[in-house]
This record gives structure tokens, C-alpha cells and sequence, in this order.
């Protein structure tokens, strides 16, 4: 990544001084890389570079933005035989008036390819014209992020940004290489804290407004994710059991009995006294004929490294049952790219705690916005969130129909235990506080007909939806 800094900075494709700016703002830093045409060899390492950060991602076609990015999304569709289509910047008025040129059929899958990102008008200028033919646009991917608000601007409009670079970051190198001053530094980065954008929502109501668990499906990138939506559209419930009880046979008589009303049936394998190696294998049997799905409640927590372990490894071997676990982001973002990287290949999926139902909780305010940031960064892996009041969430991207809120601490009356736990009812979870999955836990398990009452909990869950979708 430095020798691609150091190359950009050498041809000039980023220049420091003062710049006047179309808008009429003088910046002090200027980047242009439509010269990099000039330069074949940089041309390649920068739709190299710029693969390396998409490769994973699922699509069919790519779609470069006329004019700089044309040349770099031809290298990447020569080098990896991934056909390209390509937007017209003046629709003609005569001949064919396509809009978007070359093959495609609707439903595909196409990735908009960018140099450079400042408030993510022209990435959207480009994803709207390929939404109108019917493509799938979900992703786009720039060299730079100016990191002017154009991540959360394209957030805001269903598109999540890759970066190979952030400009904070060329900056940094520059200044370790002796080509910037600190001062310099420092000048941008107040440019840039000075200098954010907004892109009006090309979409309005698409965050607030609630659709159908059916529509969402269509929206989830994650495999899991999708499977969960179209599960709950099919057999009409949006309960999740919290099978908290201390052996496994235990477990999987209540999988059995209550398996019929639930979507999701979700473990702590770590309380089962008499856990055996063929567990998940007898969990997954009752889960397929019930039509459910299994989420260990592990709540990772640790650097990437040891995830990937204790995801896969151990006695429990959790990623080779279960559908879904769940992680605390306090380590930061790479714990998602640990779990990813054992999870993917399987299409699990995984929620991030961006909330916790407990009192004195302190996931709040920052932390459950960066849990958002997080999560709108790794839709590909992260189907949604542990929440308890998403409605009131402040952060861009928080209202994204494409991610899932699981909410625990759900009774059929408010109060809570004496350790902490606090109750809401199903349905001020889901049609006030904008959860769509309640977790009940106690309220089904102690109870002596627990099939009967899990009904209850299944139907005031599923009217609270409907009474959310104006039914
Ligand atoms: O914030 C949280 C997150 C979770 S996953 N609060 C919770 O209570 N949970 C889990 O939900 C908890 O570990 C338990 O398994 C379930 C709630 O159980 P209940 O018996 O209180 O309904």
C-alpha cells in the first residue's frame, strides 16, 4: 500500500498547496488521477489494489464510473473475466437511448467501481441508473475515500463503500516518508473535518418506513440473513426461544415440542452438564424439520486470532452447527474478520451487540452507533444486531432494512430479575422500540405447557409486526 502511495504522490495524482475547488472552498490537497492512464504499470497496481478489498463479494458484472474509473474497472474485468457494463454520462436522444450499455439481464448483481470518494454523488449518479435497468446494485468500491462523508451518504442510500485507501491514511504515509510536513497534516485534516458533506437520500423513508420481512429478504446480502427473512415471511413468526436450561437432552425436548411456533432457537452450549460431540448434529436434525433456525449466543469478544478459534475449535466446534453466534465489538472491527473468515465459507451469519437488555448497560450512544458503522461495513457476514431500542437509534445507516434486530429481555409483561434483567413486552419491542425478532427466554422455559405458551408469545410478536407494517 505505501509503494502505491509513494507512486501516486510521485506522478502527482496527489498534489498539496492550495486548490481552488469547483465549489469555490480552497483546499490544500488536490487529487486527480486521471493521469494514471499515463502510467500502465501504476494503472495495474491500482485495480489490483483495489480488488484485493472486493474479491469476496458476490456479483455478476461491473460497472465502471465514466470517465477515471473506466480504465481501472477494464483492467479488473480483464484480469478476473468479470463482464462489464457501462453508463452512459450523456443518454443520447437518438439511435437506442440506453442508459447503460453491454449485456445484462435484471436481477444481476453489478459493483460500481470509483477512484475517488468525496460526498458519493456520482457513485449514486451511476448505482441509480443501474437500479432503473433492475440491476442489483449493493456495493461500490473506490481507491480513496476522501473521508468527507461519502461513506455514510452512500450508507444512507443502501450502498456500502469499500475503500482501498483513506486519504488520512495517504497522509500519514507521507509524512513517515519525509514527502509531507506535519503541518501539511495537519492542515488536511482540518480541511476535512471542516469540509462534510451530505447527499440527499435518493430513497426517502427507506430507513424509517418498516417493509415486509419478505421484501427484506430480497435486500440481505448475507446468506444466513436472507434465509432467517424468508423464514419468518413463510411460517409467520418472529419468536426466538432463549433455550436456557442445563442439559442437552432438556434442550432438545423443548427443540422438539416448541421447534413448530419459533424462527430462531437460540443456545448457550456452554450450560449443557451432559453436552456430547453429536449435539449439533441432533439440534440441526430437529431444526431442518421444524424449519428454524440454531443461534449460539456466545458473544465473542476476544482479538480476531482467537475467535477464529474458539469459533471453530474446542469441543463445541459452534461453526459447524450453528446458523448464527454474535460478537461484542469492543475489540474493534477485526473480530468480524475473524469469525468471517470461518464463517462465510459455511454462509453463517453473525449479530453484533449493539445493545444490551441488562440495567446499566454500556452499550449506548457511541458504542451501538460504531456497532452500526461496523455492521454497515460487513454486510456480507453481519446479518444484524442484539438491540433494545433500535427505533431511537441516531446513527447514519441505522434504519437499514437489510439488517436484522434480535431483541431479548421480552416477557408478556414489563419488570425484570433480580440480577439485572429488564422486560418489554412483544409489542412494544417490535411495533414501538422497532425490533423484528423477541427473544423470550424464562417467560417460555419455566412455564408448564411450554408449546402453549410459546403460541402466545409467537402470536403477540407476529400482530405487533403486522400492526408495524399497518395491517
Ligand atoms: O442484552 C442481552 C443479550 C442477550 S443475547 N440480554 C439478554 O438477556 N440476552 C440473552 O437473552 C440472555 O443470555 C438469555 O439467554 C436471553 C434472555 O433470557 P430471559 O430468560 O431473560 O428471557
Amino acid at each position: 500500500m505505501e509503494e502505491l502511495i509513494l507512486e501516486l504522490y510521485k506522478v502527482e495524482a496527489v498534489k498539496f498547496g492550495e486548490f481552488k475547488l469547483k465549489s469555490g472552498i480552497t483546499s490544500p490537497i488536490y487529487i486527480d488521477l486521471r493521469l494514471i492512464v499515463s502510467y500502465p504499470h501504476l494503472l495495474k497496481l491500482v485495480a489490483d489494489t483495489i480488488w484485493q478489498k472486493i474479491y469476496f463479494l458476490k456479483f455478476e458484472l461491473l460497472c465502471g464510473v465514466p470517465y477515471t474509473a473506466l480504465p481501472i474497472a477494464t483492467c479488473m474485468s480483464l484480469n478476473h473475466s468479470i463482464p462489464m457494463v457501462m453508463r452512459r454520462k450523456e443518454v443520447k436522444d437518438y439511435g437506442t437511448k440506453k442508459s447503460i450499455e453491454g449485456i445484462f439481464t435484471p436481477g444481476q448483481s453489478c459493483l460500481v467501481v470509483e477512484d475517488l470518494v468525496t460526498s458519493g454523488a456520482s457513485v449514486l449518479e451511476t448505482v441509480e441508473p443501474l437500479k432503473t435497468v433492475g440491476l442489483d446494485v449493493t456495493d461500490a468500491v473506490v481507491l480513496i475515500d476522501r473521508e468527507q462523508g461519502g461513506r455514510d451518504n452512500l450508507a444512507q442510500n443502501g450502498i456500502t463503500l469499500h475503500s482501498a485507501l483513506k486519504l488520512t491514511e495517504m497522509v500519514s504515509v507521507l509524512v513517515k516518508n519525509g514527502k509531507l510536513s506535519l503541518e501539511v497534516a495537519e492542515s488536511v485534516s482540518k480541511f476535512l473535518g471542516e469540509n462534510q458533506t451530505t447527499v440527499p437520500s435518493s430513497v426517502p423513508n427507506v430507513v424509517r418506513k418498516r417493509i415486509s420481512y419478505g421484501e427484506r429478504a430480497l435486500l440481505a446480502q448475507n446468506p444466513t440473513g436472507k434465509r432467517l427473512f424468508e423464514l419468518m415471511e413463510r411460517k409467520k413468526t418472529n419468536l426466538s426461544l432463549a433455550a436456557d436450561v442445563s442439559t442437552a437432552q432438556e434442550l432438545l425436548s423443548i427443540a422438539e415440542s416448541v421447534g413448530p411456533e419459533i424462527c430462531v432457537l437460540k443456545t448457550h452450549v456452554d450450560i449443557l452438564s451432559d453436552f456430547t460431540p453429536d449435539f449439533g448434529a441432533q439440534l440441526r436434525a430437529i431444526a431442518d424439520k421444524h424449519d428454524f433456525l440454531i443461534f449460539e449466543d456466545r458473544k465473542f469478544a476476544d482479538i480476531g486470532n482467537t475467535v477464529t478459534m474458539q469459533y471453530e475449535g474446542g469441543i463445541f466446534k459452534i461453526s459447524e452447527w450453528a446458523d448464527i453466534v454474535n460478537a461484542h465489538i469492543i475489540p474493534g472491527p477485526a473480530i468480524v474478520d475473524g469469525l468471517k473468515l470461518k464463517g462465510l465459507p459455511l454462509g453463517r451469519g453473525l449479530l453484533l451487540l449493539a445493545e444490551m437488555s441488562s440495567a446499566g448497560t454500556l452499550a449506548k450512544g457511541e458504542y451501538t452507533n460504531a456497532a452500526v458503522k461496523i455492521a454497515s461495513d460487513h454486510k456480507d457476514f453481519v446479518i444484524g444486531f442484539i438491540s433494545v431500542n433500535p427505533a431511537s437509534w441516531s446513527a447514519v445507516g441505522s434504519g437499514d432494512p437489510s439488517l436484522i434486530h434480535m431483541t431479548p429481555g421480552v416477557q408478556l409483561s414489563t419488570g425484570g430479575d433480580s440480577l439485572g434483567q429488564q422486560y418489554n413486552t412483544p409489542d412494544s419491542v417490535v411495533s414501538e422500540r422497532g425490533s423484528d425478532i423477541i427473544i423470550v427466554g424464562r417467560g417460555i422455559v419455566k412455564a408448564k405447557d411450554k408449546a402453549g405458551v410459546a403460541k402466545q408469545y409467537r402470536s403477540a410478536g407476529w400482530n405487533a409486526y403486522q400492526k408495524s407494517l399497518g395491517i
